[in-house]
């Protein structure tokens, strides 16, 4: 179904000129008498209360880490603090008209942040809704510590179970509002809408965005802010998640009320550094940061840089750019001008910067001004500024001493369980639907046209006379995985799916043929090609409770998103204690005939990484089975797809590929044939030469091996491998992966450890060459073939009489190429 915006020569070729408009630069001008009309006293104090707040807590951190000590109370914190001292009326000026429902997201130097919208959800959420939230989070935990010392106003008491959450998080105690799992560059507290902060600089640049588009697609309430630092400008996923965000889709293709741009700010807060690297003069070339949005789309992102050093200016600009989102006018780029007079960390000696320039810094210090601005314009006294100084080095001392007190802030016990933090690394829920409601579809599911087709289709390889089934008429293994997504799309109204050419080309591999009739763009949508931001958008889509099935269109450019896949899909459950979930589906297909950049079986590299589930079908029936099991969990499962059997029919179950609803477990692997003499263990389409090979194993040696498709990698139940091992002692491992580091090593050593005197042989890994994996005509010389497998078990397992080897499986080989690297 083809788009209608045809494109036309004559328009596009035509001559003109890009006008560029203006982007203002620090314009706001207001007097504090003139701002009256928008705050009360009480509302210019307790900006200023905000700010002192946060830059005592960070004034404390900052001795504890350089000198162990706060007003005489000693502590050693070996673990990070990145301050923002210098930054408060940023922060405050942030959060100030964001309500709970709008989220940000933040990175490695965000106390400032969190506290900043913590006070302000505090003064914004009523006493019983405040107190439910403290009650309830994790059965009460902090607030039994603070309340059982503070016995006051509901929203002081919030003030006090802030302080303590965000600090025994930093100091890695059980209270922590992630229980400790996070620490300082990575906590969050969910129910004031702070979203995780990114150690990794840039991180959130994508995961926001999938935040805002779960506010879109689910239609919920609230804009999401992106904080994140000026040189992060130069990380792709920044780049990758201001691309998604600005498609043009979003206000050409999207219909009724999800028609309209993203509700998202990037908020740079620009300190002019990167650690050490200066952005302006040194490692960026933009001048101005705001200028960047000019170039991102007709609306220039709305940008504008506004004066980080006075609250009031970034109230207004929140204010003026929160109203530009609800009417669905976004993305929005604020370059909010700042400075961090503390170092990057306690640690930095500041040799990239002069004293001057931090001296005149020191003398605008926002909080100094702007104290002087209210005591000048009457709004408060000095005296009372004083005293709201002195209460907030109390509070904090107060604080700090029931948070690095063993008794009262234990950190998780994991003498006593061990698998303490192992259990968090996975929520393993069984869920038909995120959210209740009706799934936005275009159509009854009887009526898609791919569903009527597949009706019509052999779910078995072979028809009732026993001849092979042809390719058009075959239930093929790509129609499994469809069955599945389309089921789910029909149950779970928040499930949507993204990735290149998703939609109109039916997925690059025709696994989607069909879902474009089925579903409104917003649930399925052709994304920019950024494999970062495809993955890093799911990520934020999963973590705001959306299921999400994000597309990697090869394995090989999975490299493309190894931050969002290898630092950030798998971490955020067990780093944020729990609280998040990531039902994220991520396909990966994995190529052939397109050579070394195009078909990497890299299945290893992610299994390696603890937090993924790793699937690898290599039939129709486990395809169909597993994307179900994957798509009810709430787990982030990698979905490995193999490009050279997409169109293979089912061969193993008679009965053919169930028309209903099955589930496949995670983990459990599969005997595809029975044997008595020897295991063969396979990963994904290498099941095909090892079933090749244990036919002549037969035929031509009396051999009978028993094929164990491993189907996922992890989790990974060893019981029947060993099973079968205790029956045959011996056992080969292949795989597409190359051989070296292959997650069949790691199989290897495992049996080995489990069965080691039950095997006649070691474990023999037969995976492809360490090459480049070259043309297509090459192929055979570089995946494994079934004559591979016959001559390592003759050289390595079991002698076959009369074979001779066509591979030189020597251990003088061996020894040279693992001498040479190859
Ligand atoms: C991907 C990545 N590269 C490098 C680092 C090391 N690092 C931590 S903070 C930082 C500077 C970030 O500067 P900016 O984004 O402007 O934030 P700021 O520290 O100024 O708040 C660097 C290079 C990192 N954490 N992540
Ligand atoms: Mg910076």
């Amino acid at each position: 179904m083809p788009k209608s915006h045809n494109i036309n020569p004559k328009e596009v070729r035509k001559p003109q000129f890009i006008e560029f408009g203006r982007i203002p630069v620090n314009q706001y001008n207001r007097s504090i008498e003139e701002e009256r009309i928008s705050f009360t006293p009480d509302d210019f104090v307790r900006i200023y209360h905000d700010m002192v707040i946060i830059r005592e807590f960070e004034t404390m951190l900052n001795l504890i880490k350089t000198t162990n000590e706060y007003k005489g109370i000693g502590y050693n914190h070996p673990g990070p603090a990145h301050l923002s001292i210098g930054q408060e009326a940023s922060a405050v000026g942030m959060a100030y008209n964001l309500d709970t429902d709008d989220f940000i997201f933040g990175s490695h130097r965000s106390h400032g942040e969190i506290l900043a919208k913590g006070l302000s959800a505090i003064h914004k959420l009523d006493e019983d809704t405040l107190y439910s939230i403290m009650k309830t989070y994790f059965g009460g935990g902090a607030l039994k510590v603070v309340e059982k010392r503070f016995m006051g106003p509901v929203r002081e008491l919030a003030k006090h179970f802030l302080l303590y959450g965000a600090l025994a998080e930093i100091f890695a105690r059980e209270n922590g509002f992630n229980k400790g799992l996070g620490g300082s560059m990575h906590a969050f507290f969910t129910p004031f809408g702070i979203y995780p902060n990114n150690a990794i600089v840039g991180g959130s640049g994508d995961i926001s965005v999938g935040a805002a588009l779960f506010k879109k697609i689910n239609r919920k309430r609230g804009i999401v802010v992106c904080n994140i630092g000026d040189a992060s400008m130069g990380c792709g996923p920044v780049w990758e998640g201001i691309a998604f965000s600005s498609m043009d889709q979003y206000k050409t293709l999207w219909e009724g009320e999800h028609k309209g741009g993203l509700p998202i700010i990037f908020n740079f807060m620009n300190n002019l550094y990167g650690m050490g690297g200066q952005t302006v003069g040194e490692t960026m070339g933009y001048g101005i940061l705001a200028r960047v949005g000019a170039g991102v789309n007709p609306e220039m992102m709305h940008a504008e840089r506004v004066d980080g050093y006075n609250p009031l200016a970034v109230i207004d600009a929140f204010r003026r750019k929160k109203e530009i989102l609800l009417e669905k006018k976004g993305p929005v780029l604020l370059d909010t001008l700042t400075y961090r007079i503390s170092g990057h960390s306690p640690s930095d000696a500041s040799s990239y910067r002069s004293k001057e320039e931090i001296e005149a810094w020191q003398k605008e210090d926002s909080i100094i001004a702007y104290g002087k601005m209210l005591s000048d314009s009457g709004v408060a006294k000095p005296e009372l500024l004083e005293e709201i100084r002195n209460e907030a080095e109390e509070l904090l001392t107060h604080i700090l001493k029931l948070t690095i007190d063993d008794e009262i802030s234990p950190r998780i016990d994991l003498i006593g369980d061990q698998d303490g933090i192992g259990r968090m690394m996975f929520s393993n829920q069984s869920l038909d639907k995120m959210e209740e409601g009706i799934p936005d579809v275009l159509m009854p599911i009887h009526e898609n046209p791919r569903v009527k087709s597949l009706n019509n289709k052999e779910r078995f390889y072979k028809d009732k006379e026993g001849k092979p089934v042809s390719k058009a008429k075959l239930f093929q293994l790509r129609d499994g995985i469809f069955e599945a997504v389309i089921d789910r799309f029909y149950k779970d109204p928040t499930l949507a799916a993204w990735g290149e050419e998703n939609r109109d080309w039916g997925g690059a591999f025709a696994v989607y043929r069909g879902l474009t009739e089925a579903l409104p763009y917003h649930r399925l949508f052709n994304s920019p090609i950024s494999e970062g931001a495809i993955v890093g958008t799911a990520i934020g889509y999963g973590m705001c409770g959306g299921r999400v099935i994000a597309e990697i269109m090869y394995c090989d450019f999975l490299g493309r998103s190894g931050d969002e896949v290898f630092n950030q899909l798998p971490k955020w459950q067990a780093m944020s204690g729990n609280i998040l979930k990531m039902p994220v589906v991520v396909r990966v297909s994995v190529g052939s005939k397109y050579g070394a950049q195009h078909s990497q079986d890299w299945s290893s590299l992610v299994a390696h990484i603890p937090g993924l589930k790793v699937v690898f079908p290599a039939t129709p029936y486990d395809a169909k089975g597993l994307m179900n099991s994957a798509l009810q969990g709430t787990d982030p499962v990698i979905f490995f797809e193999s490009q050279r059997i997409y169109d293979i029919g089912e061969m193993f179950h008679a009965e053919g590929v169930p028309e209903g609803y099955y589930e496949i477990p995670l983990g459990e692997p599969d005997i595809k044939k029975s044997g008595d003499d020897l295991t063969i263990l396979t990963v994904g389409a290498t099941l095909y030469p090892a079933l090749k090979a244990s036919e002549t194993l037969l035929r031509e040696y009396g051999l009978s091996a028993e094929v164990i498709d491993a189907r996922t990698l992890v989790p990974f139940n060893y019981e029947p491998v060993l099973k079968s091992v205790r029956k045959t002692g011996k056992i080969l491992l292949a795989s597409d992966a190359s051989s070296r580091g292959s997650f069949l090593k790691e199989m290897a050593q495992t049996i080995t450890e489990l069965a080691f005197d039950d095997l006649d042989a070691p474990p023999v890994v037969v995976g492809s060459q360490n090459w480049i994996i070259p043309a297509h005509e090459m192929e055979n010389f570089f995946f494994p073939q079934p004559h591979w497998i016959i001559d390592a078990i003759h050289k390595k397992i079991v002698p076959l009489q009369g074979h001779i080897c066509r591979i030189d499986y020597s251990e003088n080989r061996s020894l040279k190429l693992n001498r040479e690297g190859v």
